[in-house]
């Protein structure tokens, strides 16, 4: 894990009072091994439903891949209004979730994708939207964003390797962009696919490459239109960052990480049931369902607890995973009936 000294830290990059406390209480907390004890109480003031969004989680940084992104998109994010859904604990720091990430077309250690996907074009980026709907063709990142208005979401995101963090999504219900295309009733499924471009994705030019590329991953459609999918399309009140998906992602808080696939360049509607990325490279590991459940062990690990990011050696911040990552009032009803230890 990459952790910057205090002194690393530019002053443009503190102003944002909430993350600074939060920054701030992890700095001294990292040095005294008190970072589970002091962070709660210290991170309360970033999560007020009822401010406007530039004191929730405002970051004003001169970060280089904000100016990625076009000005469009940037005016647009910067415009979201917070909503109903803020998790009610404190926002890992942006220095974490911008460079402690998953995202193997960049590398697989987990400082590589903030290093190699520094300058990764996602200005012009097309979608294509295939199979069974009424409306499917190429749209421009433009056009597939104009008619939503966007919201930010403090959702807790588990990755199945058992860290976790709270992450400040800027981005607009997937079912509001799904019903736009007019799925037919033969549309059981979406099936969702990452860039494929090996001249920019290092991680996708080698022969031994950790998966089979393009990443795709896939939903029943009633999970897809389910109120707490979402599209993220920021963080932290800016553009994605390259390294967490940027342009467009899915972000699903109670299914292991890997379920939310970031940087989409094609949704398709299906009748049959896709295999995803992780589930062709290891069946036994990871299931098409992938929901957060501490009582179904990976193979290797368990999952009962999880380590909430930050942690240092003497501060782990260990804490006990929550069945669906604590969203089953949302969620559990589209599971009712099915064995959850079969369908993982
Ligand atoms: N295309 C693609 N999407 C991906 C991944 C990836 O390697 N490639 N990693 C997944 C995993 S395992 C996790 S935990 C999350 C991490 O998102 P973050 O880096 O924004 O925290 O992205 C998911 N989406
Ligand atoms: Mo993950």
């Amino acid at each position: 894990m990459l952790i910057k000294k205090p002194d690393a830290f530019k002053p443009s990059e503190i102003t944002p009072e909430a993350v600074y406390l939060q920054r701030r209480t992890f700095i001294q907390g990292a040095g005294l091994g008190l970072g589970a004890m002091l962070l709660p109480g210290m991170g309360m003031a970033a999560l007020d439903a009822n401010q406007p969004i530039k004191d929730i989680a405002r970051y004003t940084g001169d970060w280089q891949g904000s100016t990625l992104a076009p000005d469009w998109l940037r005016q647009k994010v910067s415009q979201a209004r917070p909503s109903r859904h803020l998790a009610q604990e404190p926002s890992t720091p942006w220095d974490i979730v911008t460079t402690y990430n998953n995202f193997y077309e960049f590398g697989t250690d987990k400082g590589d994708p903030a290093e190699h996907a520094s300058d990764f074009k996602t200005d012009p980026w097309q979608v294509e939207i295939a199979g069974q709907a009424e409306i499917t063709g190429s749209f421009n990142l433009e056009d597939i964003l104009k008619p939503h208005d966007l919201e930010e979401r403090i959702y807790r995101l588990r990755c199945v390797e058992a860290w976790s963090m709270v992450v400040p999504w800027v981005g607009f219900p997937l079912a509001d962009l799904l019903k736009r295309f007019k799925p037919t009733s033969k549309a059981k499924y979406v099936r969702f696919e990452t860039l494929f471009d090996p001249k920019q994705m290092p991680g996708q030019r080698s022969r031994f490459a950790a998966l089979d590329y393009p990443y795709r991953e896939g939903l029943r459609i009633d999970e897809a239109m389910n109120e707490l999918a979402f599209v993220g399309v920021g963080l932290y009140g800016n553009a994605m960052p390259p390294q967490n998906g940027a342009p467009l992602r899915l972000v699903l808080p109670w299914k292991y990480g890997f379920k939310s696939i970031k940087s989409i360049v094609k949704i398709e509607f299906l009748e049959y049931r896709p295999v995803s990325s992780w589930e062709r490279s290891n069946p036994k590991e990871y299931g098409f369902y992938a929901n957060v459940n501490p009582q179904v062990s990976h193979p290797r690990w368990s999952q009962a607890s999880e380590r909430r990011l930050p942690t240092s050696l003497f501060s782990p911040n260990r804490r006990p995973t929550l069945m669906f990552n604590g969203y089953g009032d949302e969620v559990a009803h589209l599971y009712a009936g099915m064995n959850l230890r079969n369908d993982y």
